[in-house]
């Protein structure tokens, strides 16, 4: 009896974590770069929850990618993110399916090495947006399917073109999917977050819109404080449009 209490606290803890995820893989033109290859790797699956905290930037503990290798890619790449529960691409849906919201794409160009970048400031370009499939930034009300539900059914994956105009350097990618099944009041939006490393060539001299995260997204804004069991009829995707490169 007195094993049985900690017993059904494990399995309960266990049940919560399985139905969180994390940023897994960068494919780069079609090709996989391996597991957490190039990832500021979080400690868990959890995710962020208060959008003023420096662990909406890179996930918890992710100021810096000391020891994290830098991925070679050339300008105006396809470049394919991968997220999943746990550290097995099969046997479970790869986002648990209850979470629903918008998948997004930022990048954020490093004054030098991307390893020593801690993203801070208004350093962040969108540079891709999904909320209701293929309606971006609008719901698709008839069918209330979600980006999320899109990446679902596509074995966890997104992809997004790395803007060819973009100047050469360094660049953290952050990907983000927003889980908003508890959205209602605030904090409960779930914020999953993953950024790789990479390293640009072949770019151009563009100087997109930026914004900072923190700092774009607020505890009040509609896509964060949202009840979306409700006939909801939009959705407002945080951080603004996506720059048109
Ligand atoms: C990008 O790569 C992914 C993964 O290989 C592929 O499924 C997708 O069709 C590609 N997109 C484009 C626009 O080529
Ligand atoms: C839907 O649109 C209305 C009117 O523009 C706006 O007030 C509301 O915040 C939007 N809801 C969401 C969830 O974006
Ligand atoms: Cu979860």
């Amino acid at each position: 009896m007195q094993l049985f209490a900690p017993l059904v606290a494990i399995v309960a803890l266990a049940s919560q974590v399985s139905a969180h995820f994390t940023l897994q893989y960068i494919w780069v033109n079609g090709k996989d770069n391996g597991y957490n290859v190039g990832f500021r790797v979080p400690p868990n699956n959890n995710p962020v929850t208060d959008v003023t905290s420096t662990d909406l930037t890179c996930n918890v503990g992710g100021l810096s990618g000391s020891g994290v290798s830098t991925i070679p890619i050339t300008a105006g790449s396809n470049i394919t993110l991968e997220w999943h529960q746990h550290a097995q691409r099969t046997g479970e849906d790869p986002i648990s399916g209850g979470h629903k919201g918008p998948v997004i794409v930022y990048v954020a160009k490093a004054p030098s090495d991307a390893s020593s970048f801690d993203g801070q400031g208004a350093v962040w370009t969108k540079v891709y947006q999904s909320g209701l499939a293929y309606h971006p930034n609008q719901l698709d009300a008839s069918s209330q399917q979600w980006a999320t539900d899109v990446v679902n059914a596509n074995e966890g994956k997104h992809s997004f073109t790395f803007p060819k105009s973009l100047p050469n350097g360094n660049y953290l990618i952050r990907g983000e999917i927003i889980a908003l099944h508890v959205a209602q009041s605030y904090p409960g939006a779930q914020l999953y977050i993953g950024c790789a490393q990479v390293s640009v060539t072949g770019g151009g001299s563009a100087s997109p819109t930026k914004i900072a995260l923190p700092g774009a997204y607020k505890p009040t804004d509609p896509g964060i404080t949202v009840n979306i069991y409700n006939n909801l009829q939009n959705y407002t995707i945080p951080g603004g449009p996506v720059w048109s490169g």
